[in-house]
């Protein structure tokens, strides 16, 4: 009887210690997550009573003075003014932190956007006073230095040199634009840390360029992918095989892309992760926002250490031809974006289909887009060709010209058997199954497991990467996922569809 009453004491405990780091909307995966939970574990940070942190939202003069107060542990004045946070903007500015005229004390700037030069300020004279760097190597290495004001010079120099800040994309800082709540995180954090704070310092990671969690058989282990023959290889020249999970169309199941969703395959075992982006049907020629779906889950896939498809999914518009010009600036931009990350691969057309041919159609169309990704990026270009990306002996009698281009074979268990591993055997192309599924292709009916552990074999002879299809718990035989399953706390076995098991059994 003690111990139970114990152990409920224990669990309640554990329960409201759990709670008060939760923010609705700070996942696992997200960038900013370990800042984000670090300082409200520490009691930094509070949320707004619907339980959300709004990581997103502009964060005011008023609450970066604040949260800088907390952290670094300075007391607040006694104050008679009204405004929640005046006792701590008061001490702050006695402190020396910012300057009268900066945020004055008469507090009818508190509630407004902070700028992005006295923020670092502010967080630098708070933990980092005296610290100093190289005004040359800063100057040309921040490209709109210019756009400082003067008096905010020897903070960014040294903010800058001890890596609290970094440039955007493009080298800027710009010093007069706002900052979201999870960026100014990120930056006391970095600071607190630098000055032997929190927890040990340790290089922030990018949103978009490194992973926070490192995984064997990950992005951190193998680095930049090349093509050598018809294998993949790792930036040492030895094979890497992928084996993952495709998104169904993110404009219906986007939900099953999120941070918690990749990361729960990551800990499954999964070290790859393709986003499909539907061009028709609903997709990203009707709604530009599915990109911004692809981005978050794109980032979620890098935070976890995982190689990442971007795809550019034609399906019901068979010929890539159709909308070559949108895919051109789509892949512009997302070259651009991904430029640094060695962990993206673009695949430029899921499945051509319909009456087109390789050499009319797909071949120029490649040629159009890999000019545009290779602006930017080396990185692996995967190509389909027509029938649904199954007939590889057309694209080679006559295949692209260039590096680290792989051709994608595309199969439904129930649908495609023997012939179609008869054909990537022959075709002498470096092959990747970027999509392929246990059922029949329609992606229903089913499940055949002996024919796609025959094919799981032959992949594993030939040491093909692969991508099956799909993460979400549409009523299809090919979802791996039962209905409602909930990946906020990974995916059990109970959660798995028969296929999902025999998947999440091969990676
Ligand atoms: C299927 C989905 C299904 C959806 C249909 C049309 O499973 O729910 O209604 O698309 O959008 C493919 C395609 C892939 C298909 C899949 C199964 O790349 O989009 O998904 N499949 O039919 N090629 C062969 C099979």
């Amino acid at each position: 009887m003690k111990r139970k009453v114990l152990f409920l004491i224990f669990i309640l405990i554990i329960s409201i210690f759990t709670q008060a780091h939760a923010f609705s909307d700070v996942n696992r995966g997200d960038w900013y997550y370990d800042n984000v939970s670090e300082m409200t574990r520490q009691g930094y940070l509070k949320g707004y009573d619907d339980g959300s942190f709004r990581p997103s939202d502009i964060i005011t003069n008023a609450e970066l003075v604040s949260v800088v107060c907390r952290v670094s542990g300075l007391k607040e004045n006694n104050s008679g003014n009204k405004h929640w946070a005046d006792g701590m903007v008061q001490s702050a500015l006695k402190a020396g932190f910012f300057d009268w005229d900066e945020i004055p004390p008469t507090g009818e700037t508190y509630d407004e956007p902070i700028n992005r030069q006295l923020s670092i300020k502010i967080v630098m004279k708070a933990f980092l006073p005296g610290r100093s760097g190289d005004y040359n190597n800063v100057s040309t290495a921040v490209r709109d230095f210019a756009k400082l004001d003067g008096r905010y010079y020897d903070s960014v120099i040294a903010a800058y040199s001890e890596n609290v800040i970094f440039g955007d994309e493009n080298g800027n800082l710009n010093p007069k634009s706002s900052l979201t709540r999870a960026e100014a995180c990120a930056i006391i954090m970095r600071a607190a840390n630098i000055k032997g704070g929190l927890t040990p310092y340790e290089p922030p990671a990018s949103q978009t360029t490194k992973p926070i969690t490192l995984r064997t058989g990950g992005v951190s282990e193998n680095g930049y992918l090349s093509v050598e023959g018809t294998r993949l290889v790792n930036e040492r020249g030895d094979t890497v095989v992928l084996h993952g999970m495709s998104s169904h169309g993110l404009q219906w199941f986007g939900n099953f892309a999120s941070g918690n969703a990749v990361k729960a395959i990551a800990d499954r075992g999964a070290n790859l992760f393709r986003c499909a982006m539907y061009t028709d049907e609903g997709g990203y020629i009707a709604d530009k926002t599915v990109k911004d779906t692809l981005i978050r889950a794109v980032d979620s896939a890098i935070g976890q250490d995982m190689y990442v498809i971007i795809d550019w999914h034609i399906l019901s518009d068979g010929n890539p031809l159709t909308h070559a010009e949108e895919a051109e600036q789509f892949f512009a931009e997302m070259s651009a974006r991904y430029k640094d990350s060695p962990a993206v691969i673009y695949e430029i057309c899921n499945e051509p289909n319909g009456n087109i041919t390789w050499n009319e159609n797909v071949r120029p169309y490649a040629e159009r887009i890999i000019s545009v990704i290779r602006e930017n990026s080396n990185g692996i270009i995967l190509v389909g060709s027509p029938t649904w990306s199954q007939d590889l002996h057309e694209a080679a009698k006559n295949p692209l010209n260039g590096e680290n281009l792989m051709y994608t074979c595309h199969f439904y268990a129930g649908t495609h058997t023997d012939w179609l591993r008869q054909r990537i055997a022959e075709c002498g192309l470096p092959v990747f199954v970027s999509e392929w599924g246990t059922s029949s292709a329609d992606g229903n009916g089913g499940v055949y497991l002996d024919e796609a552990k025959k094919w799981i074999d032959f992949m594993n002879e030939r040491g093909i990467s692969w991508a099956n299809w799909s993460l979400c718990d549409k009523n299809e035989s090919s979802a791996a996922l039962k209905n409602n399953a909930n990946l906020n706390d990974g995916i059990s076995d109970d959660e798995l569809t028969e296929s999902g098991k025999f998947v999440f059994n091969n990676f």
